[in-house]
């Protein structure tokens, strides 16, 4: 994500904010360069010469102080205007119709609910390109900020207030977003991902998170299966196919599909999930995921089993 990213938008919402960006900026560059060039000219046409007299002095003129009231006027009047049309653009009005996706944060990390087909992931959205969804989104704990520059507005994430916003991208692609409300300790890391693809390869991917997990084979991934059962990851997790139901933590049933871990505080790969089980706080120092001082061989059972329900 880079501050040019508002700039390069790739939704209608996205590239209303940056039109009216870009107009505001435009006109007060102008203003900015012709006051400039006045003062320029002023300070080297009138400065203090040897021999020459002080100007006519003239108090008050009711002409120039009109004017440069009301060029001010009409400039705010203008970008007010402008400003509320964009509003209404880049924001669907409240409860418009049912949402698509509910999303909600926690310290630090995204939960994303599929309303309509029932899947459940975190920190990454997959959507078909070009269609417009609406999102509703919460917070569990603090206020969070739900921001993908390339695709909209930000909004915030209020405890006990939902927000609706529109998700929308023209292209394919994958566009970084970030939590935009400093959250607690790992705000930097509540990151996320949406993943805008062609609805065939959107498809495919509901049908891989919808399947249900087969119960492993290897003895190591049957060991990481019992471990999960036994130590209170049931607790905070969800694993469809396993009496993991909770919300506490992401969910953990397509684990391995998903590119980080943490919100972005390590890239998915078994050997970060290893050091991630074995103590969360070496990646994200105050995560809310517990330390369970496993043995290097239940780490090697739970990667094996988490690896597993792909
Ligand atoms: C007290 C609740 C709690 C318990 C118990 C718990 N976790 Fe977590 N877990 C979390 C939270 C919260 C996070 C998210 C941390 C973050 O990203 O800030 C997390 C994250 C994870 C992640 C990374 C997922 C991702 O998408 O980033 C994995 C894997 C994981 N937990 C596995 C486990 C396993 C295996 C157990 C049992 C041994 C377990 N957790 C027990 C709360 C818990
Ligand atoms: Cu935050």
């Amino acid at each position: 994500m880079t501050a040019l990213d508002t700039l390069n938008a790739i939704s209608p919402q996205a590239d209303a904010i940056s039109r009216l960006f870009v107009g505001v900026l435009t006109v007060l560059g102008l203003i900015f360069a012709v006051v400039a060039v006045l003062v320029t000219f002023a300070v080297l046409r009138y400065r203090e010469k040897p021999g020459v007299q002080l100007p006519r002095q003239i108090y008050g003129s009711h002409r120039l102080e009109l004017t440069w009231t009301a060029i001010p006027i009409l400039l705010l009047v203008g970008i007010f205007v402008f400003t509320v049309k964009v509003m209404h653009a880049a924001r669907p009005p409240e409860d418009v119709r049912a949402p698509d996706i509910l999303v909600v944060g926690h310290q630090w990390w995204w939960e994303v609910n599929y309303l309509k087909s029932g899947i459940v992931t975190a920190n990454e959205l997959h959507i078909p390109v070009g269609q417009r969804l609406l999102i509703r989104l919460e917070s569990a704990d603090v206020i969070h900020d739900f921001w993908v520059p390339r695709l909209g507005p930000k909004l915030d994430a209020i405890p006990g207030h939902p927000g609706y916003l529109w998700l929308e991208a023209d292209q394919a692609g994958t566009y970084r977003g970030a939590c935009a409300e400093f959250c607690g300790a790992e705000h930097a890391w509540m990151r996320l991902e949406v993943i805008a693809q062609p609805q065939d390869e959107f498809a495919a991917w509901e049908q891989a998170q919808l399947a249900v997990p087969a119960a492993p084979t290897s003895a190591q991934a049957l060991a990481g299966m019992k471990l999960f059962a036994e130590r209170t990851c049931v607790n905070c997790h969800r694993l469809a196919g396993t009496s993991a139901d909770q919300r506490v933590g992401p969910d953990l049933t397509h684990l391995a599909d998903r590119r980080f871990l943490a919100g972005g505080a390590a890239l998915n790969t078994p050997s970060n999930l290893a050091q991630w089980l074995k103590d969360p706080n070496s990646i994200k120092p105050d995560s809310r995921m517990p330390n369970f001082q496993f043995s290097d061989a239940e780490v090697a059972a739970l990667v094996a089993y988490l690896e597993s329900t792909k």
